[in-house]
C-alpha cells in the first residue's frame, strides 16, 4: 500500500528522477508517483516548485522538498530508523553529494 503522503513529481526518462524513487526504494518507502508532461506542466509542479519548475519534486504532507540532492538528503533524514543511504565519514558524504 502507498503511503498518501509520499508523493514524488516525475518524468520517468529522469535520472534525477530516478535518484529519488532509488532513495525511497533503498528506505522502503512506498509512494504514488506523478507523472509530469515538461511540454505542459501541471499547475502543482508550479505550484510544488515555483523557482525552477522542475521535477523531481517530492511532496510529504503537504509540502514540497525540491532539487534530487536536497530531496535524497531528506529522505536519508526524515527516515533516519533505517540504514543511512550517505556515508558516515564527512569526506565520503561530500563526494557522494558531488556530481
Ligand atoms: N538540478 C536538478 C535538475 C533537475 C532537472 O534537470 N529536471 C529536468 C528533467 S530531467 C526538468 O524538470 N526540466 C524541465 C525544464 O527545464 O523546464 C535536480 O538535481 O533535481
Amino acid at each position: 500500500m502507498a503511503e498518501a503522503n509520499v508523493v514524488p513529481l516525475d518524468f520517468w526518462p529522469s535520472s534525477y528522477g530516478m535518484r529519488v524513487k532509488i532513495a525511497l526504494a533503498e528506505k522502503g518507502i512506498s509512494y504514488e508517483c506523478k507523472q509530469e508532461d515538461l511540454e505542459a506542466k501541471s499547475s502543482l509542479i508550479l505550484e510544488m516548485n515555483p523557482v525552477h519548475k522542475m521535477i523531481p519534486v517530492l511532496i510529504h504532507n503537504g509540502k514540497s522538498i525540491c532539487e534530487s540532492l536536497n530531496i535524497v538528503q531528506y529522505i536519508d533524514e526524515a527516515w533516519n530508523l533505517k540504514p543511512s543511504l550517505l556515508p558516515s565519514d564527512l569526506y565520503k558524504r561530500s563526494q557522494a553529494r558531488f556530481c
